[in-house]
């Protein structure tokens, strides 16, 4: 069996999502997914022109070869851009792979662990109340896992993800045409941060399970203390409390509280957090099968975890397409060491035309597709509508001008 070519899709709606397609000679296709939000042509690039080339003419059921092919060839090892385009390689390789077999990819890693994965939403608000009203909508929609960001008093609405004004029930980051500027203020956020999960906890008990991303913004002895305080609210998890790239962080963190610590979706390698995972400082990791080089290398991120009794959190932003969000659903049903799927992408019309699939969302509740591979079509002809349309992240400055960590 022999690939005999490769095309590479980039747009989609609101989004420039990265799909790859590869053709065999058997008839067989299989689809991935390497979009790096905001960055999203030089995947393609990578992969139109020195990925592809390679491809034409090998066996794609020999997946982890050209996996290492690849990363050993590049010589300039890992990064995510290269990461993310090995990884839609890999995807739509293993989406191949298990087309060949008439079995759902779940089957090929040893099939299921358990009959849906735990998803959590993201419940935001410029205001306590707007916050609040959020929860109570996700709630309604059967969900057991809520991420909570707020708006803080005294700094400029619309910081990291706390949405402006207007209904944030549905609220998703914009990215500016060019990088917005936020402010922040790490004092102001740590007085009045434990008053949300209290006001959130009075309002809706104790079972609703309850996340918080900090995204990066603290320094260790500030996320140590806060992680602290913030111990009686039984929060699921306090993700990225401190730069992510900076593994020794954790280790303050982790000897003053034991609030769950999540991190990981800056990664784009096993080599990122193997110290990290090995010192058990974190009880949850963040990478995804999109930039972190495909199911062939997340799986690995996964099993060494797992000897240390540390679960996944993929991440799940809306950048993902619904075909990693597939490979990700597969490999949550698998993993002995699942512990919750962020969860946003699926779900409009528009996505839902361009990546059909049968994949079900219930209750707060992933339900993974039988369908033979990752279980996602593209609708080729869906995605003439769409083309590449730039974005930034937003950058952020102290009240001073410092600039800090988006
Ligand atoms: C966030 C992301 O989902 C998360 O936890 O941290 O939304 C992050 O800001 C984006 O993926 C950046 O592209
Ligand atoms: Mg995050």
């Amino acid at each position: 069996m022999k690939i005999t070519s490769a095309e590479v899709f980039v747009g989609g709606p609101g989004k420039n999502y990265v799909t790859v397609k590869i053709m065999t000679d058997a008839g067989i296709y299989g689809i991935g997914d390497g979009t790096l939000n905001t960055r999203e042509t030089l995947t393609a690039e990578y992969l139109r022109e020195y990925l592809i080339p390679c491809l034409i003419g090998m066996d794609p059921r020999n997946s982890e070869d050209i996996w290492q092919y690849f990363y050993r060839g590049a010589y300039f090892r890992r990064g995510p851009i290269a990461m993310a385009a090995y990884g839609a390689i890999d995807l739509a390789l293993w989406d191949i792979k298990g087309k060949i077999a008439g079995l759902p990819l779940y089957q090929l890693f040893g099939g299921k662990s358990r009959d849906s994965a735990l998803l959590y939403a993201h419940a935001t608000g410029p205001t306590l109340d707007a916050l609040l009203d959020s929860v109570a909508h996700y709630v309604d929609q059967g969900y057991k896992a809520i991420r909570l960001q707020c708006g803080v008093p005294g700094m400029p609405e619309g910081g990291y993800a706390t949405g402006k004004g207007g209904d944030t029930k549905h609220f998703i980051t914009e990215y500016g045409m060019l990088p917005d500027q936020e402010i922040w203020d790490s004092d102001k956020y740590l007085r009045y941060m434990p008053t949300v999960f209290e006001a959130v906890r009075n309002r809706f008990g104790p079972e609703l399970k309850l996340l918080h991303d900090v995204h990066h913004r603290l320094h260790p002895r500030e996320a140590a203390a806060f992680g602290k305080e913030i111990e009686k609210y039984n929060l699921f998890w306090m993700e990225d409390p401190t730069p992510a790239d900076d593994q020794y962080a954790l280790r303050l963190i982790r000897q003053h509280t034991t609030v769950p610590i999540a991190i990981g979706e800056v990664f784009n390698s096993i080599w990122d957090c193997k110290d990290m995972i090995e010192e058990e400082l974190l009880d949850f990791i963040r990478v995804s099968v999109t930039y972190a080089g495909g199911i062939t290398h997340v799986r690995r991120i996964v099993e060494l975890a797992a000897i240390h009794n540390i679960r996944t959190g993929f991440h799940g932003a809306p950048s993902h397409s619904p075909i990693s969000m597939a490979a990700q659903a597969h490999l949550n049903a698998w993993a002995p060491n699942f512990g919750i799927q962020e969860y946003l992408v699926l779900g409009t019309p528009e996505c839902d035309a361009l990546f059909p699939s049968d994949h079900l969302v219930e209750d707060g509740l992933f339900y993974v597709s039988d369908a033979p591979g990752l279980g996602v079509e593209f609708d080729e002809k869906e995605a003439k509508k769409y083309s590449f349309d730039r974005r930034y992240h937003p950058i952020v400055r102290l009240e001073d001008g410092t600039m800090w960590n988006y």
